[in-house]
């Protein structure tokens, strides 16, 4: 069954789809069918676990079905984009997948994002409602609801999991099932991620039913999970490394138990591994260290647990060669993007390939090309940037046209930013990065973003963001400024970056001021010589310190 794309997503090539259709990684199931399968097969077993709450695979379904009916009652209808905004409650996949049902579309905000991110997302995919929890780590989500709301006209509802406040309670929309309207076809898309990105405004990432389900049988092979593992999700359920890689959609895929918990903390989390009987999880790089760090004292609660995945931004050889030691279970890279492409070092890989690569991608259509900056492929083992196209790779951001003429080439290739070297039995080893972003530890941020928000600024007369090494985060963000005239104090632009309602993790951690920036020979500003300022090379211009 296919139906005419959405407007504003490019997809791929029929021939293409065709070809991965006929090599049996597109299989035509939609998310919606995918629960109801998993229910009739595994009913009775345990799906999801969230503090108080335990789910089988039975109930997850049935709730499901409720709020499908309670979300077509209200209007919802498919294509109509969501925003949702939850953090690791059960809530989360009973939303999600009520939406999957209907063929609507959730835009999965992550928990840290402000009002400039939610605004921004709900005015440009023109979303009919935007779904938060009442208040978690001390924000109250509905004080950000009531602000967005007036700056969004095709906003009509704002539903909340918790006490509703002025906003349409969730409990209220489990209605009894109902005869739905047919759902989307597999072609569909299924929901937008989230780019990190590396322009003004995120990006918006459409991965369909076919191309999503793909990846996470592929990763449920590769990191073998079955209907006994316990997979613990204690990064934000809507990015994609804990949601598919194979996170806990990958679990619900391999009928296994996926448990979450509200947040990453040894103190949090041990408990939980101990109690579940965890099997597999997935951290960051800095949470692998703070993990590790704990179990020195703690181990024992850590018995069940097999699996360590680590990814999101680079993690250090001396770091990776302690996980198994510390933790006693098996480290995995993860080396992944929301537009799709992830690479995994396998389970039985020698230990020299799991400590110092990044993994090898996860179906053999994957297709990897290593370029320099003319566009032209390097010798193999040369260092490059990474191309890649296929089966589960987007073949263009959501209406971004002249951005994708950009991030993609002619024939389909993702521009991945990313500085890449693959060793001779095909694993990466990321390098680096040719984009303009900085890594902050696996949260991603956009320097033009940053940068146009400090523009705003009636004292700010330019601004240059770059990345600084830290010890911990691996990067933090500098803010390089010149002032019309007297230099602010940089507690006034934080203050002011927060007041305009960006996520915490995109203000900068330092900001300094300077008279000029360093060109580069084109007249650009450049980011190399601001970056060599912070690492003590002589300065071009005066500059005065001052950190957040
Ligand atoms: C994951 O996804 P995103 O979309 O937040 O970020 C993607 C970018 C990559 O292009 C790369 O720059 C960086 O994050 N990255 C890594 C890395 N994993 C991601 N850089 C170095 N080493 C790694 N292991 O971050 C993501 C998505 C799915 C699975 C895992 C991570």
């Amino acid at each position: 069954m296919t139906s005419p794309a959405l407007p504003g997503c490019p997809t791929w090539p029929e021939a293409y789809a065709a070809r991965y259709r006929e090599a049996g990684y597109w299989r035509s199931e939609t998310f919606g069918q995918l629960l109801h399968e998993r229910a009739q097969r595994h009913g009775e077993r345990t799906a999801l676990v969230a503090g108080e709450r335990r789910l089988t695979y039975a109930n997850l379904d049935a709730r499901v079905s409720q709020l499908a009916a309670g979300f077509h009652a209200l209007g919802i209808q498919a294509r109509d984009r969501v925003v949702v905004q939850l953090p690791n409650v059960a809530e989360f996949f009973e939303v999600i997948f009520a939406l999957f049902r209907l063929g609507a579309l959730p835009v999965f905000a992550l928990p840290a994002h402000r009002a400039s991110e939610i605004g921004y997302f709900c005015a440009f995919t023109e979303a009919v409602a935007y779904v938060i929890a009442d208040k978690q780590a001390g924000f109250d989500y509905r004080t950000l609801a009531e602000q967005v709301r007036g700056t969004c006209p095709t906003l009509k509802h704002v539903i909340v999991a918790g006490d509703a406040g002025p906003f349409t309670a969730l409990s209220s929309l489990y209605a009894a099932p109902t005869a739905l309207p047919p759902g989307p076809a597999p072609s569909d898309v299924a929901f937008f991620q989230l780019s990190g990105g590396s322009t003004g405004v995120p990006k918006l990432i459409p991965r369909t039913h076919d191309d999503y389900i793909y990846s996470l049988r592929g990763s449920v092979d590769i990191c073998q999970l079955d209907e006994t593992s316990v997979y613990l999700c204690a990064l934000p359920a809507a990015h994609n490394f804990p949601l598919s890689s194979p996170g806990v959609l990958g679990t619900f895929y391999a009928g296994g138990t996926a448990v979450l918990a509200p947040n990453s903390s040894p103190d949090t989390v041990f408990p939980i591994i101990e109690r579940e009987r965890v099997t597999i999880t997935a951290v960051v790089p800095p949470l692998a260290m703070v993990w590790m760090d704990a179990a020195k004292t703690r181990r024992h609660q850590l018995a069940s647990l097999r699996v360590l995945q680590v990814g999101g931004a680079r993690l250090s050889t001396e770091a990776a060669m302690r996980v198994k030691p510390t933790l006693g279970c098996t480290l995995q890279q993860v080396f992944g993007m929301a537009e799709g492409l992830v690479n995994y070092t396998r389970l039985d890989d020698p230990e020299d390939v799991i400590v110092s690569t990044q993994g090898r991608p996860i179906s053999p259509d994957d297709e990897i090309r290593v370029v320099d900056e003319d566009g032209e492929d390097v010798a193999p083992g040369e260092t490059g940037q990474l191309l890649t196209r296929g089966p589960y790779t987007i073949r263009g951001y959501y209406k971004a046209e002249a951005h994708n003429a950009k991030a993609f080439t002619d024939d389909g290739f993702y521009h991945t930013g990313d500085v890449v070297r693959v060793t001779p039995q095909g694993y990466l080893v990321v390098e680096g990065r040719a984009k303009d972003q900085i890594n902050r530890g696996g949260d991603k941020v956009a320097a033009e973003e940053v940068e146009n928000h400090l523009l705003a600024h009636p004292d700010v007369h330019d601004a240059a963001v770059v990345a600084v090494p830290d010890a911990f985060l691996g990067e933090r963000t500098c803010a390089f400024v010149i002032a019309r005239g007297t230099p602010p104090a940089p507690n006034v632009l934080t203050a002011f970056l927060r007041q305009r309602g960006l996520a915490a993790f995109k203000i900068p951690d330092r900001v300094e001021f300077v008279e000029a920036f360093p060109k580069t020979g084109v007249g650009k500003v450049s980011k190399k010589a601001l970056r060599d300022v912070l690492a003590g090379a002589p300065s071009p211009t005066p500059v005065s310190r001052a950190t957040r």
